[in-house]
Parts: C-alpha cells; structure tokens; sequence
C-alpha cells in the first residue's frame, strides 16, 4: 500500500531527467492517486464536436469510476453530464453512442431533457420537486471543434487554450469536418507510458515504417528556442505566418498543451504511403496544401495533427494501471465523399500502423518496466526532451496537488 505521502517522497526523490520509479507504472495505488489528482481534475478532451453533430446525439465515456455523457441539446449546445439517474443511480446511456430525443432512463424511466433537467417522474408525489433532480453538470467547453470536459468542482480557466486554439486550428474549420473513421484500440500499458511514447520520435527510425516516409524524425525541427530549431522547421513556419496561419511553437506558461506546425518530408502533404493528399477536397481556409502538420498536445490525453486534407485527433484514456484506451478520430470536408474524394484505406493506413506499432513498443515498455531488475534510465535530452517536458509536468502537477492536499489536512 502506498500513501499519498509516499507517492509524494517517491515524486520528490525521482532523478531529474530519467523515466519514473517502478510504481509509477504499475502501482494500483499511484494509478488511484493519478485519477483523482489530475484525471479528475484537469481538463481533458472527450470528442470532436461533429462525432455528435445533431441534437439529440450523445457518446458515452468512463473516466476512472465516473460514466460521463457527453450531449447536443435541441438548442445546439454541447453539454455533459454525469451518466447517474438521479432516483436510484442506475447508468442513463449504456452505448457509447447513440440518438435520443430525451435522456431515457432505463431502470423506471424518469425522462431527461437534452440539457439536463428532469422533465417526467412517474408518481412520486405531491412534495417531489423535478427541479431538485437534474442531472449532474459536468463542465464542458467547446475547443475550437474539439469537446473538453472536466470532472472537477472548479474547472481550470481554459480562456488561453480557447484563444490559441481558435487561431491555430480556425483554419481547419473543425467544425465543418465529419469522422471518416474512428478506431479504439486497447494498449497493455500505463497511461503515461503512452503520452511519453508519443513525446519523442527516438524511436521512430526503428518501428514506424509507414509513417517515417511522410514525418521527419528531426527532434529539433520547430521548438521552443529557434535557435536550436532547424532551418527548414522555421522556414516552414515563416511561410506560414506570412500567408496568415499560425506556425511558432506557442506552449502554455504551465506547459500543459503547446500548438506547433512542422512540414513534412519533401513534397509530401499528408500522412499517406506515397505522401500525397489522401482527401481531394481540402478543409478549412488553409492556404496551400504543402501547410504540414499542425500538432496540438494538451495534457493528460490528447495529441493532434492538422493538415490541409486532414485532421487526426487522438484520445488517451485509463483503464487501469496497466491498461490505457487510445482513440483515433480521422476527420475530413463533411462534403467529402468516400470513394469519390478519398479511399478510406489510403486515408487511415498510415496511422493505423503507426498505432499498432506503437501499441508493441508500448506493451514491451510495460512488460521490461515490471522486472524487479528496472530502475529509471536516463532520458536522451536532444531527443527525448518532449518526453522530459511531459514527465516534468505530471510530476509538478500531481506533486501540487498531493502538497495541496496535505496542507488542507493540516489546517
Ligand atoms: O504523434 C505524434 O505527435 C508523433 C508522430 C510520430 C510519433 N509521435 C512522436
Ligand atoms: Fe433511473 Fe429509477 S434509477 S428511473
Ligand atoms: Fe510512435
């Protein structure tokens, strides 16, 4: 049994610059500590606004213990609520998706409007009052066409991400795209396993074939210090800020999320095999087709690229200390037609490898990291310096929040 004091001296003890304590991805108890401390705090992102483009759409979601639903309301708005009837508590929405005109729960059918209030209780008498039995608000904010919603009392201010989000991804017009595809894969790993994999492209080279014909591997493309940036990274974004799209790395002051834009290699502009467009029909306002990738992180479970005939949002979510979902929404011109302006395999291939291959590296990290004979190795700092970024938030953040705890019990 670890306590939150131990996970605190585990944190404040770690080697700056190397992979994390064993328990730190295996512990059921530190696991425990990271749904409550930054899973149930932060903001996280649930889905694409145009995965539940009509009212009455709804998807479902679990985050640690809470069943969220996320929902359009007849008025349009995005709305998410705690999945628990408020008579006995039984789940409302059992799919993961579906269409309703009301919120229906299924155990004695009291009845839901599409923003949350209780519009019919069968005979609970003269003194029930409806207004007094709403579903549980959950905050949700809508990200320039990606949903974010968040379980805690207080939500973060989210007003800088909205403001940066609305310039970088405006041009990819989110809102008018529609999901192509969506895969869900389940990866036999700690969640942060996942986030560091994907922070650093060391490891690209030797395991991602298909993508490595299109993604550069350069880990000084475009940075933070453009001094250290490469030459064709910040050409690459000169030639986009002067045709009016955002492209400096821009990265928030707690380091939380960070929005870049890279080009690809040679001529390609897509992440396909043959680095071609994989949709005719562009998206959005971007300027020309060669605009690269524009890469959103917000941590903890969201990465992104936007491309001129593109966008692939990612979800991260935990299952367990060993076990993490991972969602893939490939979205296009909600006028693009399959067959006519895109072939679904040439348009997903790419990342459905790149996934898979990732899922192994992933899974193998996992199995090595669980030998009593593992202790933390260090980190490359030229290649591996998104992964140092990423390990340094978690632990600045949960340390926060466990120092925050501790002074609340003492006062
Ligand atoms: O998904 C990403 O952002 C990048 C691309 C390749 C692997 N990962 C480093
Ligand atoms: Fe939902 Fe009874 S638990 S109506
Ligand atoms: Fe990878």
């Amino acid at each position: 049994m670890l306590s939150d004091a131990d996970i605190l001296s585990l944190l404040m003890g770690r080697r700056a610059n190397h992979s994390l304590p064993q328990a730190f991805y295996t512990d059921a108890d530190v696991f425990d500590a990271d749904m409550r401390n930054i899973w149930h705090k932060e903001w996280m992102f649930a889905l694409p606004a145009v995965d539940i483009s009509k009212s009455g759409n709804y998807a479902t979601l679990q985050i640690g213990a809470y069943s969220i639903i996320v929902v359009r309301g007849a008025d349009g708005v995005v709305r998410a609520f705690h999945n628990s009837c408020r008579h006995r508590g039984s789940r409302i929405c059992a799919a993961a998706k579906g269409s309703s005109p009301k919120l229906v729960c299924p155990y004695h059918q009291w009845t839901y409007e599409l923003d949350g209030k209780l519009l019919w209780a069968r005979e609970m008498g003269p003194d029930f009052k409806p207004q007094d039995h709403g579903l549980k608000i959950v905050h949700c904010a809508d990200v320039s066409g990606m949903i974010f919603i968040c379980l805690a009392d207080h939500a973060p201010d989210i007003t800088e991400l909205k403001e940066q989000a609305a310039r970088y991804m405006g041009p990819h017009d989110l809102g008018n795209l529609k999901v192509a595809h969506q895969s869900s894969i389940i990866e036999k790993g700690n969640w942060k396993l996942v986030l560091e994999n994907n922070r650093e492209c060391y490891h690209c080279s030797g395991s991602h074939p298909s993508l490595c014909r299109t993604f550069s591997d350069d880990p000084n493309l475009v940075g933070a210090d453009p001094s250290e940036s490469s030459n064709e990274g910040l050409a690459h974004v000169d030639r986009c800020e002067q045709a009016g799209l955002p492209a400096k790395f821009v990265i928030d002051p707690s380091e939380q999320w960070r929005f870049v834009r890279i080009p690809f290699l040679g001529d390609a502009v897509s992440y396909t095999m043959d680095g071609k467009a994989a949709v005719s029909k562009r998206i959005g306002t971007v300027p020309f087709e060669n605009a690269g990738s524009c890469l959103f992180f917000h941590y903890p479970n969201t990465w992104n690229h936007f491309l001129s005939d593109q966008a692939l949002v990612f979800r991260v979510l935990p299952i367990g200390p060993m076990e993490t979902e991972v969602t893939t929404f490939w979205l296009v011109h909600k006028d693009a037609e399959e067959g006519r302006d895109y072939d679904l395999k040439r348009l997903t291939e790419v990342w459905e490898h790149t996934n898979d291959e990732d899922r192994q590296i992933i899974e193998e990290n996992q199995r090595g990291i669980l030998s009593p004979a593992y202790e933390p190795g260090p980190y490359s700092v030229k290649q591996e310096s998104g992964v140092i970024q990423f390990v340094d938030w978690y632990a600045r953040t949960l340390e926060q929040a466990l120092v925050g705890r501790f002074r609340v019990a003492a006062e």
